[in-house]
């Protein structure tokens, strides 16, 4: 051995090293989720869930059999998981429900709330009971909060059913689907039991979610004093709201003192309130402030809208309504864009659009395949008014 094979020697040992301990933490970094947590502000754009409301310190996964082992887990905001469906949709409810406890429910073990107007069948009970990690309460409907009130003049809603089905506006005949949609407006937040939480994910049947939410978006919402929270924006059908944005100009002209200096009318109009530009925030996924709905602004916006008929003389829709009152009434601060949560109800899918929180939520939806930045979407006003 040479001199020089001597000295280079130790420096080739020290080279191998550093080599191997730097591909050891890139693979670290590619393969461990958790990893990249400190990391992630940077990667997210503006608004997204900042990492202190990640639950990065292990999960503690309770065994429902092992009534010794009680997780760490503490319920922090007051709050329910919410699903409304028929006894039908059973196949399809249980795959949504297992689904959100795989994905997030199971740390948490927030209660579920499922509402019907009609009674629940056992079979629907149990399929659901075996699912969930909290407290599950399945509660009728009062007749009263679902069904076509008497001051609804019935000939003429059945003359305009009959017109919107002519036209081939889809649910246009259907009166329970109008039911459902004045109920979820107005309703649902007022049901006895629904008194004792202040925050609620709305949950359809049937909806996928496709990533792990490990932080809290309850506490998010709380924290940051947010009353709505949504993933994917769409425009509606106008020949179901002919007459809804009349009627909003009408009450916030009565009412200027319940729209918000910093309302978000860029979002739901493009000429500063003259015509709805049909934007709303998709409703069968929701995560929002009861106490909202059921405020002074809400309140009379909904009687007001209620007495006006078109939920059933038209075809309004909770999510055409809960949007308009969010964005006027809550205003742009108080509204979020949860992008992390990957989320599809057929036939949109919206997958977090940084490929970073794609991969920490261990998404099954195709990055690609995004509806916030296709011709469907409304989402690029709601980027540009908010940042996000
Ligand atoms: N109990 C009950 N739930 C209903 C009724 N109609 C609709 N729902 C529920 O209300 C929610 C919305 O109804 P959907 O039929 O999914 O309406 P949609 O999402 O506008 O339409 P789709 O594109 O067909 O899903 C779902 O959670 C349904 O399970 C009903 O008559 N009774
Ligand atoms: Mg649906």
């Amino acid at each position: 051995m040479t001199p020089a094979m001597r000295l280079s020697r130790p420096l080739t040992i020290y080279a191998t090293i550093v080599l191997c301990l730097s591909i050891a933490l890139l693979t670290l970094h590619t393969y461990s989720p958790m990893a990249s947590i400190p990391t992630l502000s940077s990667h997210t754009g503006g608004g997204g869930i900042p990492p202190s409301y990640y639950n990065n310190d292990g999960l503690d996964v309770p065994d429902a059999n092992d009534e010794e082992h009680v997780p760490d887990v503490v319920l922090r905001a007051n709050a329910t998981l919410l699903m409304l469906a028929r006894n039908s949709e059973i196949n399809a409810a249980v795959l949504t429900v297992k689904e959100l406890e795989d994905q997030f429910n199971h740390k948490y073990r927030y209660p579920w709330v499922f509402l019907n107007e009609q009674f629940f069948t056992e079979e629907f009970k149990q399929r659901v009971s075996i699912l969930t990690s909290g407290p599950v309460y399945f509660e009728k409907i009062p007749d009263e909060h679902w069904y076509q009130p008497n001051s609804i003049n019935e000939a003429v809603a059945e003359e305009e059913r009959r017109k919107m089905e002519d036209d081939g506006v889809i649910y246009g005949g259907s009166v329970s689907y109008r039911n459902m949609c004045r109920y979820n407006s107005g309703f649902f937040y007022r049901h006895p039991l629904l008194q004792n939480f202040k925050y609620y994910w709305r949950v359809e049947p049937g909806a996928t979610f496709h990533c792990d939410v490990n932080f809290d978006p309850f506490v998010f919402m709380q924290e940051n004093n947010k009353v709505y929270g949504f993933t994917i924006t769409l425009y509606e059908f106008p020949r179901t709201i002919e007459s809804l944005w009349s009627t909003v100009r009408d009450f916030t002209t009565e009412h200027p003192e319940f729209v918000s200096p910093n309302s978000a009318m860029d979002f739901i109009s493009d000429d500063e309130g003259e015509s709805y530009n049909l934007c709303h925030f998709w409703s069968n996924f929701e995560i929002a402030d009861m106490d909202f709905w059921r405020g002074p602004a809400y309140t009379a916006f909904f009687d007001y809208l209620e007495s006006r008929g078109g939920f059933y003389y038209e075809r309004w829709g909770d999510a055409p309504v809960h949007s308009i009152a969010a964005a006027l009434f809550g205003g742009t601060d108080r509204i979020h864009f949860f992008n992390e949560i990957g989320y599809e109800h057929p036939p949109f899918t919206h997958c977090p659009s940084s490929s970073e929180l794609w991969r920490l939520g261990r998404c099954t939806c195709d990055l690609a395949n995004n509806v916030d930045y296709n011709e469907h979407s409304c989402f690029w006003r709601w980027g540009r008014m908010s940042g996000q």
